[in-house]
């Protein structure tokens, strides 16, 4: 597949309330920064910016349970929805660009309504993020926002101010995990009991990530082929390399793994939007350490469009006559 006539459509997601950490806002303003536009542009990409999102300021936002700013989180995610939704009806393949990941409740809902049929979800991440608000031992929706997605966890979920829009559109079957490795004993039973297909760090090791990736499309196309939501949460890459994250776990994905699954899920040519979350520039301790997490981001983004290692070049590209 030497053709990319990918249309990207980025929108910006800077928002935090779904974690207690300052910084992740300017995640999105970060990786721009870092020249994402014009070096997807550069490979051959068609690209719109539609900007960052403003969400709205929620003055008496109590927890809702162990839910924590549920208004300003339920909120933001139905803007973030909307946006999608209008990304991919404009014909773009929509990149989220957050913010934390609590967003993934808007882009997925998005992506759906879009879709109109079943999505899969790849879930790259180094925790599973599937509490649910009964369940979550921090009350942050960062690591709740899968549990609102599951249709066969829709009876668990209880009624939360902001929260009555999210309709279950995910099904257990769909969703495929790479790179766990901080699992709640709680998320370990809903992802057992629900039969989720986890390829966690154990799994990496075990069968090296090319096993993991094929074994994770033949998973995703023994099924009708679907239009894949990747959702790449930074901290699933190694601290080593991406330190500038509100939750680092040591031992995660090299660079090469990370990006391998890029090229890999690009290859399907299923790939229908992206999340990519968790970059907090205020988690760095120096500079370098900002700057090869956004550096790794960028990479992560131009692999799901096309970039490969092994070089590309333009469909039609003709040698220069002497
Ligand atoms: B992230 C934890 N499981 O529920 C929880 O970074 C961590 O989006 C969640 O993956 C991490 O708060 C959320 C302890
Ligand atoms: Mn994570
Ligand atoms: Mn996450
Ligand atoms: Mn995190």
């Amino acid at each position: 597949r030497q053709l990319h006539h990918h249309s990207v459509g980025i929108i910006g997601a800077p928002f935090s309330k779904g974690q207690p950490r300052g910084g992740v806002e300017d995640g999105p303003d970060r990786i721009r920064s870092a020249g994402l536009v014009g070096r997807l542009q550069a490979q051959g990409c068609g690209v719109k910016d539609y900007g960052n999102l403003r969400f709205d300021d929620v003055a008496d936002d109590a927890p809702a349970g162990r839910v924590m700013r549920p208004r300003a989180v339920g909120s933001a995610s139905r803007t973030l929805a909307h946006a999608v939704f209008t990304a991919k009806t404009d014909g773009h393949t929509p990149v989220m660009l957050g913010g934390d990941h609590s967003l993934a409740i808007g882009s997925i809902h998005g992506h759906a309504a879009a879709a109109g049929g079943a999505l899969s979800v790849v879930w790259v991440d180094a925790h599973a993020d599937i509490n649910t608000p009964l369940t979550t031992p921090t009350g942050n929706v960062h690591g709740q926002a899968m549990s609102y997605l599951v249709r066969e966890l829709h009876s668990k979920i209880p009624a939360i101010p902001h929260f009555s829009w999210i309709k279950p559109c995910v099904s257990a079957k769909d969703i495929v995990y790479i790179g766990l490795r901080d699992v709640d004993p709680e998320e370990h039973f809903i992802l057992k009991h629900l039969g989720i297909k986890v390829f966690s760090m154990t799994e990496v090791d075990g069968l090296g990530i090319a096993r993991v990736m094929e074994e994770t499309c033949d998973y995703l196309f023994s099924d009708a082929k679907k239009p894949i939501h990747l959702s790449y949460d930074i901290d699933a890459i190694d601290p080593l390399l991406a330190p500038a994250t509100g939750t680092p776990v040591v031992g995660g994905l090299t660079y090469r793994e990370g990006i391998y699954i890029t090229e890999q899920i690009c290859q399907t040519g299923l790939l229908s939007a992206v999340d990519l979350v968790e970059v907090n520039p205020k988690q760095g301790t120096t500079e370098a350490q900002v700057l090869s997490t956004v550096q790794t981001a960028v990479d992560v983004l131009l692999g799901c469009f096309g970039r490969r290692r092994g070089g590309n070049h333009p469909a039609g590209y003709r040698l220069p006559e002497p």
